[in-house]
Order: C-alpha cells, then sequence, then structure tokens
C-alpha cells in the first residue's frame, strides 16, 4: 500500500506516525463497536480500523460506503502482527473522493467465479481483480524485454500506417474504410511497409503493432485486432538469421516472465524457461508424422488447428513445447516468401504446444519475381505499385517475422482465452466496452 498518493510504500518507519493513504473500499466488516475497512491500490490492501467510540464520525461515514468507493484516508500507522500485513491504520480523517453505486455488475473479489462475458461486459471492475492485473503487469514485462532485446541486437522501433491502400496479406479479411473520396483498409499487419523500409538503410527494425483482422470466426484463440511484435532485417543470407533472432527474442520475453514472481505467486504458476536452439522441423516431415497418427492432411495445406494440436501431442511426447516449422509449401504462404525450389518455400511458423505463436520468412527481393507470385496468388500487381515501387531501385534481401503477443501470453500463462490477455478484446461479436 502507498504511504500517501503516488509516493513510496509503507514501511516499518512509517509506524507510529501520521500516515494518508488512498484506493478502493474492497471490504467492510462492522462488528458493531470495532470496524475493518480493507481498502486496496495498486500495491495490494490494508485494513483500516474503526473505532466507534474513539471517532464516532468517521466510523459513521466509513461502514456504510459502498464496496469500491474511493477514499483518501489520513490516520496513526500502528504495527499489529495480527494483521495479515502486520500493520493497520487507524483513520482520523477522511476524503470520499468517489462512491460506487450498488450493486456492483460485478464482485471484485467475490469467491464465485463470473461468466467470462460478464467480466468482459465490466472490464474496468474485472481489471481491478489482482490475478487479472497481474496477467497485464507480465505483458509489461515481457514487452520491455522485447524492446531491450531487440535494441541489444542494433533494431530500431518503427511506427508504420495502419490506413492503407492494398492487402498486406492477400486474402479477404480485411476492415473496409472510407478514406474520404477512397477505399481503404485497416492494416492486417505492417507487412508492406516493414518490407519496404528494408531499401532505405533503416535495415533492422521492429514495431509493436496492431493487426486488424476481418476474420469470421470466433474462436478462442483469435481477435479481430491483435498485437504483435513485427520484425524485419536485411543483407540475410537465408531465413535461418531470422528464425535465430526469433528464438533469442522468446527466450529473453519467458526468462523475464519467469522472474515476475509476485505476479505469477498471485496467478499460481511457475514458468520453466526453455532452451535454446529449438527444435526445427521440416514441413515434409510434419504431415509424414500427422499422417501416421491417422490425420487426414494433404501435403500442400496448411496445418488445421486439430493437426497443429496433435503435433503439439507428438512433440510433447519428446519434451519439447517449441519447435518451428520450416521449409512450407509455396502455395499454403503468402505472395511475398521467397520460394525454396520449385515446391517449397522459405516460410516458417513457430509454434508452442500444439499453437502458432510466430510466422515468418525470407521474402522475395526480385521485383520480377515479386510480381509473378502475386499474380499466382491471384493478386492484381497494379493494386500494390506502391509496394513494387520500392523493390525497383535497389532492395537487399531480407526477412522477418510477426510474433503475436496475445497468442505468446496465452501459452506462456496457460490461460485458455486469447480474450484474457488483452485489455479491451474485440472478437466476431464484441465492440465494447
Ligand atoms: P501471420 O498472419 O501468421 O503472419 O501473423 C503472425 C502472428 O500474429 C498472430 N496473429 C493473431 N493473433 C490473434 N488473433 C488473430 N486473428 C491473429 N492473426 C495473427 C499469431 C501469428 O503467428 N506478415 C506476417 C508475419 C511475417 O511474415 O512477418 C503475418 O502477419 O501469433
Amino acid at each position: 500500500m502507498y504511504r500517501s498518493h503516488y509516493s513510496k510504500e509503507i514501511s516499518p518507519q512509517d509506524y507510529n506516525s501520521s500516515v494518508t493513504v488512498a484506493g478502493w473500499v474492497e471490504d467492510v466488516r462492522n462488528l458493531g463497536s470495532i470496524a475493518f475497512l480493507i481498502l486496496r491500490d495498486a500495491q495490494g490492501t490494508l485494513q483500516l480500523t474503526l473505532l466507534k467510540k474513539k471517532t464516532p464520525e468517521v466510523f459513521e461515514q466509513l461502514v456504510s460506503l459502498p464496496r469500491e468507493s474511493v477514499l483518501s484516508v489520513k490516520g496513526l500507522c500502528k504495527e499489529n502482527e495480527k494483521v495479515r500485513n502486520g500493520y493497520e491504520v487507524l483513520p482520523e480523517t477522511v476524503t470520499v473522493l468517489s462512491t460506487a453505486e450498488t450493486p456492483l455488475p460485478l464482485g471484485v473479489v467475490d469467491r464465485v467465479e463470473s461468466d467470462f462475458d460478464t467480466r468482459l461486459d465490466n472490464r474496468v471492475l474485472d481489471l481491478r481483480k489482482p490475478e487479472v492485473q497481474a496477467i497485464f503487469r507480465i505483458r509489461d514485462a515481457v514487452l520491455a524485454a522485447a524492446d531491450e532485446y531487440l535494441r541489444s541486437q542494433h533494431f530500431l522501433e518503427v511506427h508504420t500506417p495502419k490506413i492503407i491502400a492494398s492487402s498486406s496479406e492477400g486474402g479477404t479479411d480485411m476492415f473496409k474504410l472510407q478514406y474520404f473520396e477512397k477505399q481503404a483498409f485497416l492494416a492486417q499487419s505492417p507487412q508492406l511497409y516493414k518490407q519496404s523500409l528494408m531499401a532505405t538503410g533503416l535495415d533492422r527494425v521492429y514495431e509493436i503493432a496492431w493487426y486488424f483482422r476481418a476474420e469470421e470466426h470466433n474462436t478462442r484463440r483469435h481477435l479481430n485486432e491483435s498485437t504483435a511484435i513485427d520484425v524485419e532485417m536485411a543483407f540475410i543470407k537465408d531465413e535461418e538469421e531470422v528464425m535465430a533472432i526469433l528464438e533469442q527474442l522468446v527466450h529473453a520475453m519467458w526468462t523475464r516472465a519467469s522472474e515476475c514472481s509476485a505476479e505469477l505467486a498471485v496467478l499460481q504458476k511457475t514458468i520453466t524457461v526453455p532452451h535454446l536452439p529449438f527444435t526445427r522441423i521440416a514441413y515434409d516431415n510434419v504431415v509424414e508424422k500427422l499422417q501416421q497418427q491417422n490425420s487426414p492432411i494433404q501435403w500442400g495445406v496448411d496445418l488445421s488447428t486439430e493437426d497443429e494440436r496433435l503435433l503439439g501431442d507428438i512433440m510433447k511426447e519428446d519434451g519439447i513445447d517449441f519447435y518451428f516449422i520450416t521449409k512450407y509449401p509455396l502455395a499454403s504462404k503468402p505472395f511475398y516468401t521467397m520460394p525454396a525450389g520449385q515446391k517449397h518455400s522459405r516460410g516458417f511458423d513457430l509454434e508452442c504446444k500444439g499453437v502458432e505463436i510466430s510466422s515468418g520468412s525470407q521474402r522475395i527481393h526480385d521485383v520480377g519475381l515479386l510480381t509473378e507470385r502475386l499474380k499466382a496468388c491471384g493478386l492484381h500487381p497494379k493494386d500494390f505499385e506502391a509496394y513494387l515501387k520500392a523493390f525497383r531501385y535497389g532492395m537487399p534481401p531480407h526477412g522477418g517475422f510477426g510474433f503475436g503477443i496475445e497468442r505468446f501470453l496465452m501459452e506462456l500463462l496457460d490461460l485458455s482465452n486469447i480474450r484474457e490477455c488483452i485489455l479491451f478484446p474485440r472478437d466476431r461479436t464484441r465492440l465494447t466496452p
């Protein structure tokens, strides 16, 4: 608990002196002549002990306050071994900063679990729960680790447009937007722009990017608005160099998460940091393994959710949680993916326990081949002229990946629904709050 607004935490030096604390009323227990009020802030909780005889006005004011109201309290801080955090505060003056309406649509400390939709409908109250906050504190910590790692490898943080004129990924799952007299779209990813930057000399970049995808399916691992760490790097030999950065990045983030001991304790989780390098398994080999387990998969198509899960189980038997699937069929990867021979590509996915958390590739850097591939994928090169222009005047070999932040957190913390990992989820039916 903070000693006063935005200042230091209460410590034994504060015992027997006057402190000011502020927070939300978590609970009030009125025993007649004495009452206990649990006050909560971002740091934790403390007990206010109210003595009717000593401070009758404060007593009356506080015992009738609805839960989740906001208070500022000045009072004597006293050591008390019987209280959970070793001290209590005896209030002398109280300012009610905000009175909560009753009944609460969602209990913050109720033992009964609310259904997920009620929680999301009341996300602001839901976010007051320590176990929900812990997810976002860990999210913050792993993103700080990602920044540190990527900057240490000389990547520059960039921000690319989210209102764009043509598809980034091909396909139809784009949100349309009227841009004055023109048709525009919300970016499915920074793909075209991060690649364009490779022609500029800003040739190692990353972006914490928004992905907007008008996918109709409503699953536990898809969002219509999600975030990702997008990386692009030039002058590479092949996709292996990109995969090396990705696995180091995951390792740095996983390690940082394992150090978030207070949050992991609240979530009752332990995190084991994986060993590097991650296993590489070629797509052809994956298909063979899956067919041996009676999967109907045919060579050439992307893995279905079922196949991904089955592969996760097969790998788990060998004690492997993380693995790259490499050398995907060219036809199953986006138009910008570099071919490897006639039928294969330099595209890869990183899987964690049967869930794809990242995909990437070496890209095509020859404008002729890129135009050919656009056509082969049923797209019109003239819609991509602004992108193709970046390739016409000197484009080095390059590659990169997109790494889903919510997917990563979901796997890191073993959460069953991706919506737990984003503050205000957007899915097929949810647009508010
Ligand atoms: P891809 O479409 O595979 O590749 O996306 C990269 C990663 O982003 C996450 N992701 C999602 N997470 C939640 N909900 C969604 N609807 C969703 N879609 C994607 C996943 C996925 O692995 N431009 C390429 C990346 C690249 O090659 O650089 C791309 O977007 O974790």
